[in-house]
């Protein structure tokens, strides 16, 4: 495919001079941008696949930057981002350096804000309705929400003050039934009643139809039948759930008739206070294997773009805990486990089909998942809730008020903690020991190996009160194995002793450390590896004996420095009376782009050779107050 038509758009004004014919065929060319692209870096591929048209028709009925479109989520603005001046850069889409795979206003101007964590388009988009009434100026403003999203805590209250606030405001719900799986409760099961319900949008085409025909009159009593069509549709469509809320709702209609859309894209913008219009689309749309799998094409890694086969990948710190926490759960019938629709990606699909009673999908609803857990742990189960660390900071209040202040035991499994990758600044998991480490009651502790990991989940589900147990994404490199028995809460351990200086990792930054301390030990100097494996308690016997006998303590973690690990230590020193010379080395004050893990490292300074300098750097500076004097 030549891509003739995609090559001649430069901002959406160019699309406003294409054919019907024309604009078909773009639409196929778009698609087939995505796929080649997607297929070289990975991305969101299924959810873009289904929003080409929707994206097209709102760029032709709306004029992008005066208009604002907010995406919600923002994992479907590919094609978005094809049509706003960026085609040229598509390739770069997830690298470092490149395209975000996310909205980015400092990308463009058609990027009218930054999303990536689910269900903010709707406040969004009325913070901007209110701020241009007040301004008296002349724009529309539209949401554009998955079904999935709409789920989500923060959009139903964003729908609840929307519709008492009367703004001139339209949401676009873009319903294929899927969450990134498939979507779940009360609200998907509506939607798919209204979206298989033919009675009212057939009547409401058949009254046209007929009062259109009457000569003369036809026209004035249509458009008095349209001001009656509130209580029209109450009374054919079972709940009106919107309606009810103070919307115009508008559809259902297909998603993938470009016509069709554009009428009823241009139809609301001359309605007054808020308008949903319901849209239906097939998630994958195009591409035969992401439209037979939805969910696995929703977000993946790079595939062959003929077969859809994806490379099978290395055993993943998410599939041991995949796999142990059914082994428990098979021991412990109190063992119940809920996810806040990830349950593919946190690993919980196992669970849920050897469990199914046991198993819970909240939808997008980290607040509401993690207080149901404080119930159920209130009447003697053993909630584990499966959640990624940047999804997370949703939660901080059920965490500290429902399940830390009673100190219910609740484990809280933290996948994709430190450095994520390609998705970049709205996903890392650099937050988490910052946002936790100071709620009193919970036990905060990070793997080094897969088998420390399955240690830590034998551990969590025996002690009295909340655990995190945090990991990363993807694998672990192969150290020293060192756990033989079971393990203490809050007792350490050291892989390599020393003597001159003591580095101190979490999890993955103990290979780094392990590799900086080969090489510090080539240079003639000693250097001492801990793995205090928990951030809370901390082992102070083991932070007191090091910082004794090496006087300076070198702390490596991917997270941000304020609030980490590095600051637990010398907060333990703090307590202890210890003043060894002390350097934290963690994510700076910072939005850390996307790119691949090991460049985002570097970009971080969290390499081995960065732990020598600053090893190095620390031996040669001199101490200040501690117990020993500094080496020759
Ligand atoms: C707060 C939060 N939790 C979880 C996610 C992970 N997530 C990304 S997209 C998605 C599903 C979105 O479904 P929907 O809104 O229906 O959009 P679709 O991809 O189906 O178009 C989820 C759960 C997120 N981005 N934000």
């Amino acid at each position: 495919m030549d891509k003739e038509l995609l090559r001649r758009i430069h901002c959406p004004g160019d699309l406003k001079v294409l054919t019907p014919q024309e604009l078909v065929r773009l639409a196929a060319e778009l698609r087939q941008e995505v796929l080649e692209v997607v297929s070289a870096n990975g991305g969101h591929l299924a959810s873009n696949l289904g929003v080409v048209e929707l994206t097209l028709a709102l760029h032709l009925v709306y004029d992008s930057p005066t208009d604002k479109i907010i995406w919600d989520v923002g994992h479907q603005c590919y094609i978005h981002k094809l049509l706003t001046g960026r085609q040229e850069d598509f390739a770069s889409l997830r690298r470092l350096g490149g395209l975000s795979g996310f909205p980015k206003p400092r990308e463009s101007v058609h990027d009218a804000a930054e999303t990536g964590h689910s269900s903010t388009s709707i406040s969004i988009a009325m913070g901007m309705a209110i701020a241009r009434d007040l301004n008296r100026d002349k724009y529309n403003v539209v949401a554009v929400i998955g079904d999935g999203a709409l789920g989500g805590g923060m959009a139903l209250e964003a729908l609840n003050h929307a519709g008492a606030q009367k703004l001139n405001l339209t949401v676009i719900l873009n319903d294929n039934e899927m969450s990134i799986a498939r979507n779940v409760g009360g609200l998907s099961s509506y939607l798919s009643r209204v979206r298989t319900d033919p009675k009212y949008t057939r009547l409401a085409e058949d009254l046209k139809f007929v009062l259109k025909k009457i000569p003369a009159v036809g026209d004035q009593v249509y458009r008095a039948a349209e001001r009656i069509k509130s209580s029209i549709k109450y009374l054919l469509v079972s709940g009106m759930l919107f309606e009810e809320l103070g919307f115009t709702y508008l559809g259902p209609i297909d998603g993938h008739n470009l016509g069709g859309l554009q009428r009823i894209l241009n139809q609301a913008k001359n309605y007054r206070g808020p308008v949903l219009i319901h849209v239906v689309t097939n998630k994958g749309k195009g591409y035969g294997p992401a439209e037979a799998e939805p969910a696995k094409y929703h977000g993946i890694g790079p595939f062959d773009l003929e077969t859809g086969a994806t490379k099978p990948g290395a055993r993943t710190y998410t599939d041991v805990f995949s796999q142990k926490i059914c082994a428990l759960a098979k021991k412990d019938p109190r063992i119940v486990a809920i996810t806040a629709a990830m349950p593919d990606g946190t690993g919980l699909r196992p669970f849920s089909r050897q469990f199914p009673g046991r198993f819970f999908d909240v939808g997008i609803a980290e607040q509401h998942g993690v207080t149901l857990a404080s119930g159920l742990a209130r009447a003697g189960y053993r909630p584990v809730v499966a959640i990624y660390s940047t999804f997370l900071q949703r939660a901080y209040d059920q965490v500290l008020h429902d399940v830390c202040l009673p100190g219910l035991p609740v484990l809280f499994a933290l996948d994709r903690a430190g450095l994520v990758g390609e998705d970049g600044e709205t996903h890392h998991g650099l937050f988490d020991l910052s946002m936790l480490r100071h709620i009193p009651n919970l036990t905060i502790m990070m793997p080094k190996d897969f088998s420390e990991l399955e240690g830590m989940l034998d551990l969590a589900l025996t002690l009295p009160g909340p655990a995190v147990v945090r990991y990363p994404r993807a694998g672990a490199a192969v150290l020293p194995a060192t756990l033989s028995g079971p393990l203490e809460a809050g007792r350490g351990e050291v892989l390599r002793d020393g003597r001159d200086i003591a580095i101190i990792g979490l999890g993955p930054t103990l290979y780094p450390a392990l590799q900086a301390q080969a090489t510090l030990h080539s240079l003639g100097l000693s250097a001492a590896v801990l793995n205090p494996r928990f951030v809370k308690p901390l082992d102070l016997e083991l932070l007191m004996q090091y910082a004794n006998r090496c006087g300076r303590l070198l702390i490596v973690e991917e997270q941000a420095a304020a609030g980490g690990l590095g600051s637990a230590i010398l907060e333990g020193c703090s307590a202890l009376g210890l003043t060894p010379l002390t350097r934290l080395m963690g994510v700076g004050d910072m939005f850390v782009p996307h790119g691949d893990q090991a460049e985002l490292a570097r970009l971080c300074h969290l390499t081995a050779a960065d732990i020598v300098a600053a090893a190095q750097n620390l031996l040669t500076r001199g101490r200040v107050g501690g117990s020993r004097e500094k080496k020759a």
